[in-house]
């Protein structure tokens, strides 16, 4: 296999598509619906080009190209990272048996269904950004934004490859599917809730690179380990793309922070709203939504579902060969975050394959606090004394052990009646959205940048900030 994307084909690739033509024939019906679909779902502002990195190799070296390209004539490719002969098993019952180059029969079900829910996040995220081109606070970060959804729809490529050459016409009724379904319909919703939820601002756009993206890294994470091996491959490389997107989330807001702080020190006052700025309340209600919606992709702390995918195989845990324990985990527990039989917010210890979901979650959750403490240096720097935190895992939940239960972000159990009275205090209320909401003007003339949001420290691919990233129409 070479690992060099194939230009001369209608659909570039990297896994030699051309030599099963009835493969690329129904990849090649796909397509118009793929690209009617981004015409009509994806990034409304009219543009004549992008300043856009478009895969071409998946070697270590120069794996991308830059430059500037039609958003319509992106060459939205199947790449997967390169194959390794002597690949094995790393886990489950299957544990040091041969990688599979085909799904076994019996697990055909449901390693379809997570290819599903995967590839369905990812047209997802198109829609739900579909709108931020009008008010994109320069064109630098209007260029990120295209950026991220092009790569999207990318993956929702390499997903559709997968279902298209594995599971047959279920595969490809499948891959429809992912069409028909759209953000925020009442008909036919995407699958995951937070992928139904509004991304109608820019703090909101970058909440949700840098919380739910990183979702995306995790359970790309364990796709990567999976021992059908074409799923494997495609993963590897979806998570090279992927880095991107959590830097635009990370730096995105280090620069509405940054910028905050700027203001209040400036006039001396922590009410930044009425000049124009973010206050870090705000800020941080805005990081509470975010990172609660994507505590609940993770699934339930315990769950039968993902014990049977790590011993079938399908889905392993976050760098599962570099865990010193026998990976099958047959007579092991684990502590989750559970509300005690005396009804507190506390934990328990349920067998370790029951708790995969929250082995999971809790590197998420590390992580997460990472780029906390990144915005909170950026406080302590600039001597103000507020604090950004993550809530707890138990405040507005939908999902899992506390989704009946209400709490405080700090942890404080509370009654359905004083959840209504307070949330408004720790969620985006009215007040706060339309404040934010009023700030994203647009500002679509080169090397400018909206008040709110502090410039970057440096451009795109060794290009200045004041670079003519996008080209508008
Ligand atoms: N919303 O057994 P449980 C990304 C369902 S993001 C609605 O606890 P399980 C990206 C669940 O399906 C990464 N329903 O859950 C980011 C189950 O239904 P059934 C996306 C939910 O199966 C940004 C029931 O509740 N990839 O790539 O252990 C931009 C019981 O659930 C939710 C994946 O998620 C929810 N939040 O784990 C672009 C990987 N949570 O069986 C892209 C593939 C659970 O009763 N998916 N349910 O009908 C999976 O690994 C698992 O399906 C989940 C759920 C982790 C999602």
């Amino acid at each position: 296999m070479t690992s060099a994307a194939d230009y001369t084909e209608k659909i570039p690739n990297n896994v030699d598509l051309h030599e099963d033509r009835r493969l690329q024939r129904a990849l090649e019906s796909w397509q118009p619906n793929f690209l009617s679909w981004w015409e009509s779902m994806g990034p409304a502002l009219p543009t004549q080009d992008v300043y856009l990195r478009t895969a071409v190799n998946v070697g270590r070296e120069g794996w991308a190209h830059f430059g500037h390209v039609a958003m319509r004539d992106y060459r939205w490719g199947i790449f997967l990272a390169e194959r390794d002969r002597d690949r094995r098993i790393a886990f489950g019952e299957h544990k040091g048996e041969p990688a599979w180059q085909k799904v076994p029969g019996e697990y055909r079900a449901d390693m379809q269904r997570l290819i599903v829910i995967q590839g369905d996040t990812e047209p997802a995220s198109v829609e739900q950004q579909r709108n931020l081109g009008a008010t994109a606070p320069s064109l630098y970060d209007l260029r990120n934004l295209f950026q991220v959804n092009v790569e999207e729809g990318r993956h929702l490529w390499a997903m559709v490859y997968l279902l298209h050459a594995y599971f047959g016409r279920e595969g490809r009724e499948e891959a429809e599917e992912l069409l028909h379904r759209h953000s925020g319909s009442e008909d036919s919703p995407r699958i995951l809730g937070a992928f139904n939820e509004e991304t109608p601002d820019w703090l909101s756009f970058f909440m949700f690179t840098y919380f739910t993206d990183r979702d995306g890294k995790y359970q790309l994470g364990t796709l990567k380990e999976s021992a059908f091996d074409p799923l494997s491959r495609t993963c590897e490389f979806m998570l090279k793309e992927e880095a991107h997107h959590m830097f635009v989330g990370t730096t995105g807001i280090d620069r509405v922070v940054e910028r905050s702080v700027q203001l209040m020190k400036e006039k001396d006052t922590d009410e930044v709203g009425p000049h124009g700025a973010i206050p870090l309340s705000v800020v941080q209600k805005y990081l509470n939504f975010h990172y609660t919606v994507s505590l609940d992709l993770f699934g339930g702390e315990t769950s039968t579902n993902v014990a049977n995918y790590f011993t079938a195989g399908l889905k392993g845990r976050w760098s599962e060969e570099r865990r010193k324990d026998d990976h099958q985990l047959t007579s092991e527990g684990i502590w989750v975050d559970s509300v005690t039989d005396g009804g507190e917010i506390g934990q328990s210890e349920v067998a370790a394959l029951l708790g995969l979901n929250a082995d999971l979650r809790r590197e998420y959750i590390s992580d997460c606090q990472n780029g906390v403490n990144r915005w909170n240096r950026i406080l302590e720097e600039a001597d103000v004394p507020q604090r950004l935190k993550l809530p707890s895992v138990a405040f507005n939940r939908k999902v899992g052990a506390f989704s009946g239960i209400e709490a405080t972000p700090d942890g404080e159990r509370i009654s359905a009646g004083e959840w209504q009275r307070r949330k408004g205090q720790w969620l985006p209320n009215a007040v706060d959205k339309t404040h934010v909401r009023s700030l994203m003007q647009p500002v679509h003339e080169r090397g400018k940048i909206a008040a709110w949001i502090a410039p970057p420290r440096q451009g795109i691919n060794g290009k200045p900030f004041e670079y003519d990233y996008v080209h508008l129409q």
